[in-house]
């Protein structure tokens, strides 16, 4: 064990050091010290199994491995971010003495960050914080933090571009992230609970594109936990958001659906704004239009997040934000909105 424990620790120091980003280090970090399945958090499980004496002394190295990546990571981490900071002030410095050019055409927002940050405004108001996540994730905060292992058949329910050789010592693939539940796991193990956030932004998929699909679109993640916290509190929210975008006459839908990182799972729609729930091209006949997928956090997803699943509940929901702007604008065809196309743009 003393060799294993000191080769972890070479290695693990060697890593670190030549890591060359935040998220190289948060791989390693979990490599080594995920609470499942790290090099070192399972060798230290095993200490069990050994004799009083032997217990004794590997437990007082362990620990001083752990103290010593610990310390290494923290370390390289603020070394990092203070070259990053280096770096952007860098770029920043500004010529005070160059002339400006007359201004000829103002611009203006896009039409998802006009939504978006309308719900900001109203997430805020109830007391919600809003934060940002990476676009490129590790397979782990995409899929397995969300209760979707390897193996699993729900990995299929969203086709994924990998990125393949990212980063050092990277055996496990990264992601574009497929969804902004990724953030559900990194908030709980910064914030712990009680939780109340928004992640809006961008998210990727290998999708045959169609009027309601696009391989890179923007979703808002929300995530509440609290003790006591139930379904009827998910409803109450969702109703809140869809009365405040399309008026106090819309009306919501929710119905059963699976997703591996909530117990009950819901699919949210409204009623079609086209059709006015007639039934039309855009939903399908149905009347009705998917929006967002909710439900209440898997107890397996608040454990990763390191939360007592007895002591705290949650809900947590993915909003579909180029959704909720085709129904507030009455735009037929999601493509439109990452186009770049001025004459759709200029409309807004
Ligand atoms: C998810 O992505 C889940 N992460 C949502 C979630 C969060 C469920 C928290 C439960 C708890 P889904 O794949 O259904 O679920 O996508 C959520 C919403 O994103 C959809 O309702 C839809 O409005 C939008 N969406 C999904 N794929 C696309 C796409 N290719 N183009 C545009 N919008 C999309």
């Amino acid at each position: 064990m003393r060799e294993q424990l000191e080769k972890i620790k070479r290695e693990a120091l060697t890593a670190i050091q030549d890591a060359k980003d935040i998220l190289n280090l948060e791989e390693l970090e979990n490599k080594l010290l995920g609470r499942k399945s790290g090099e070192l958090t399972n060798l230290m499980k095993s200490l069990k199994d050994l004799g009083a004496d032997m217990k004794k002394e590997m437990g007082q190295l362990a620990n001083e491995v752990k103290t010593a990546i610990d310390g290494a990571l923290s370390e390289k981490k603020q070394e990092i971010k203070k070259a990053e900071w280096v770096g952007a002030l860098e770029k920043e410095r500004a010529d005070a003495t160059q002339p400006t050019l007359p201004v000829k055409e103002r611009g203006h927002l896009h039409p998802n960050t006009i939504v978006q940050n309308d719900l900001e405004n109203l997430f805020t108001s109830m007391g919600f914080m809003v934060l940002d996540g990476p676009e490129l994730e590790s397979d782990y905060y995409n899929f397995e933090a969300v209760n979707i292992p390897k193996t699993h058949p729900a990995r299929d329910m969203q086709d994924t571009f990998y990125i393949k050789n990212h980063g050092v010592n990277s055996d496990a693939p990264w992601v574009m992230r497929t969804h902004t539940s990724t953030m559900q796991v990194r908030a709980m193990q910064k914030y712990g609970a009680p939780l109340r956030m928004i992640v809006p932004g961008k998210c990727f998929r290998n999708e045959a594109t169609d009027v309601r699909h696009e391989h890179t679109f923007y979703q808002m993640e929300g995530v509440v936990i609290d003790k006591g916290i139930n379904f009827g509190h998910l409803k109450g929210v969702l109703e809140i958001v869809a009365k405040h975008l399309y008026g106090p006459e819309t009306k919501v839908r929710l119905r059963p659906k699976y997703y591996p990182f909530v117990e009950p799972g819901v699919n949210g729609e409204v009623s079609c704004y086209l059709c006015k729930g007639a039934g039309c091209r855009l939903c399908k006949e149905s009347g009705w239009l998917e929006i967002f997928g909710a439900g209440m956090i898997h107890p397996n997803v608040l454990k990763e997040g390191e939360l007592d699943p007895k002591v705290y509940q949650g809900f947590a929901f993915g909003f579909g934000l180029i959704r909720l702007v085709m129904l507030k604008y009455g735009i037929e065809d999601a493509r439109l909105q990452m186009s770049g196309d001025l004459r759709f743009l200029k409309q807004f």
